[in-house]
């Protein structure tokens, strides 16, 4: 019998921790929660936010617009982020505090330029597959837990794709945290309740 339970951790990166370009408050501090967990699970995921210097998400790529402000794209609206999570920068790399060389896969997500990246499953137009469900679908892997940052960006985007696709979710908040642009932190337990999405 197969174990179908997978841990997906995500974005676990400097750029996300204090002293990173998108800091997270309290975001190192999931670290060795997260290893803790780790150990619970035979199957470990990774996703790693991993955008080209150009990314249509930075605010620096338009001009008279700020970080944190949104805009609109051709797939709908767009938070502008500060530059982070360049490719094969340091700010990419995971947190050198976490502890996890038993997992399986490493899922890049945000590398298209014109396209923003919060779910591990599709890309921000909301039908440009990631390849994950599949990857799941193919090793049986059902129950899916979240962990990771940003507790209302990619997380919470993530466990929703993950629950519309058919898996079996919990999110453990304990082991995220949030960046609350305007009420988003309420907002994402508000929606994971009225989902079906266990949080933890
Ligand atoms: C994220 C904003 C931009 C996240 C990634 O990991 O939650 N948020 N890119
Ligand atoms: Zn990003």
């Amino acid at each position: 019998m197969i174990d179908n339970r997978v841990l997906i951790i995500i974005d676990l990166q400097n750029d996300f921790c204090p002293g990173g370009r998108l800091a997270v408050a309290g975001g190192d501090e999931t670290v060795p929660v997260i290893n803790a967990l780790a150990r619970d699970f035979n199957h470990v995921i990774l996703t790693q936010d991993w955008h080209p210097a150009d990314h249509s998400s930075f605010a620096s790529q338009h001009a008279g617009s700020a970080p944190f402000s949104t805009i609109e794209m051709p797939y709908g609206p767009q938070t502008l982020w500060p530059d982070h999570c360049v490719i094969g920068s340091e700010g990419a790399a995971f947190h050198k505090g976490l502890d996890v060389p038993h997992a399986e896969l490493i899922i890049r997500k945000g590398f298209r330029k014109a396209i923003d990246s919060y779910s591990a499953f599709f890309e921000n137009d909301r039908v440009t597959p990631t390849g994950l469900c599949g990857y799941l679908q193919e090793r049986g892997f059902d129950r899916l837990t979240f962990v990771g940052l940003a507790f209302d960006y990619c997380v919470r985007y993530s466990a929703e794709d993950a629950k519309a696709q058919g898996f079996s979710v919990t999110v453990i908040e304990r082991a995220t945290r949030a960046i609350d642009l305007n009420g988003s932190a309420v907002a994402t337990r508000a929606s994971f309740a009225e989902r079906g999405i266990v949080l933890a």
